[in-house]
């Protein structure tokens, strides 16, 4: 498929699984995150299959976002799929103890980090009346959980920013959808525990959680629908998983 895809926070977790699922779908790829070593231990490991250019930027620098995206060369400039993934969860407190720079962290990165990237890649598309977007919210993007506060809020944000996004760009030939999902083992716990392992694993632990395969294959599937059919809108869960607060441990 000679169709080229961003994913950002292609260094870990589900953009890395989405990384390489989209390689063996053939689509050329520009990877983007922080961690320099993950992105070209990432590109060297596809290269093989498809062309592979890495961007390194933090979401949170608007200028930085821009710099990076304009700087793409000329055979990577027509982005058809855009996938919003980079996000974390920082903390889990409740909202009397919560800490301000993780409330940053979440609302600087998992909102406006999503907003400075779309930016940066929608005119593009709508001028070419073609694209496909797929932002990455979650289970807490439609319940809200004990602790969970701030990053439910702002996977709200993205669940409004999705859907705003189709009813503006309705017409332009682009299709938006978002994937919900719950509980995916990945470098997630680590990052809302951070660097606790002990505890990111207890997160993980009695039941079968989702793999970040498992998220990525429905990447794929919607992305290899015709250009009619656009998947607007999905909740993904662990079988063992009924909500954000139902989880069945053994
Ligand atoms: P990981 O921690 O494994 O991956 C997070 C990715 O985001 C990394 O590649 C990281 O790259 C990137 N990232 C984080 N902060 C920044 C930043 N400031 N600038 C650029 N990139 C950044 O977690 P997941 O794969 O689980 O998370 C991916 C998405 O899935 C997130 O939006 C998360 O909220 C969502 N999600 C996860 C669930 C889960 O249970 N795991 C469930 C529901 C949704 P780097 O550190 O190199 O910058
Ligand atoms: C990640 C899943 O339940 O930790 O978004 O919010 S959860």
């Amino acid at each position: 498929m000679n169709k080229t895809a961003l994913i950002t926070g292609a260094t870990s977790g589900i953009g890395k699984a989405t990384a390489k699922v989209l390689a063996e779908e053939g689509m050329n790829l520009i990877i983007c995150g922080r961690r320099k070593e993950a992105l070209e231990n990432l590109e060297k490991e596809l290269l093989s299959k498809v062309k592979v250019h890495s961007l390194q930027f933090d979401v949170r620098n608007r200028e930085d976002v821009n710099q990076a995206i304009n700087s793409l060369p000329e055979e990577f400039k027509k982005i058809d799929i855009l996938v919003n993934n980079a996000g974390n969860a920082h903390g889990l407190d409740p909202i009397q103890e919560g800490s301000i720079d993780d409330w940053d962290a979440m609302i600087d990165i998992n909102v406006k980090g999503l907003l400075y990237v779309s930016k940066a890649i929608i005119p593009q598309m709508a001028e070419r009346k073609q694209g496909h977007i797929i932002n990455i919210g979650s289970i807490a993007g439609k319940e809200v959980y004990p602790n969970g506060n701030v990053y439910s809020a702002s996977k709200h944000a993205v669940d409004a920013i999705n859907k705003g996004m189709r009813i503006d760009l309705n017409g332009k030939g682009i299709r938006v959808g978002a994937i919900n999902p719950g509980l995916v083992e990945t470098g997630f716990s680590e990052v809302r525990f951070k660097g606790d392992s002990e505890r990111a694993k207890t997160v993980y632990q009695g039941y079968e959680p989702l793999k970040p395969e498992d998220i990525a294959d429905i990447i794929r599937f919607m992305v290899t629908r015709p250009v009619h059919v656009n998947i607007a809108d999905l909740l993904v869960l662990p079988t063992a998983q009924a909500s954000s607060t139902i989880l069945h441990k053994e």
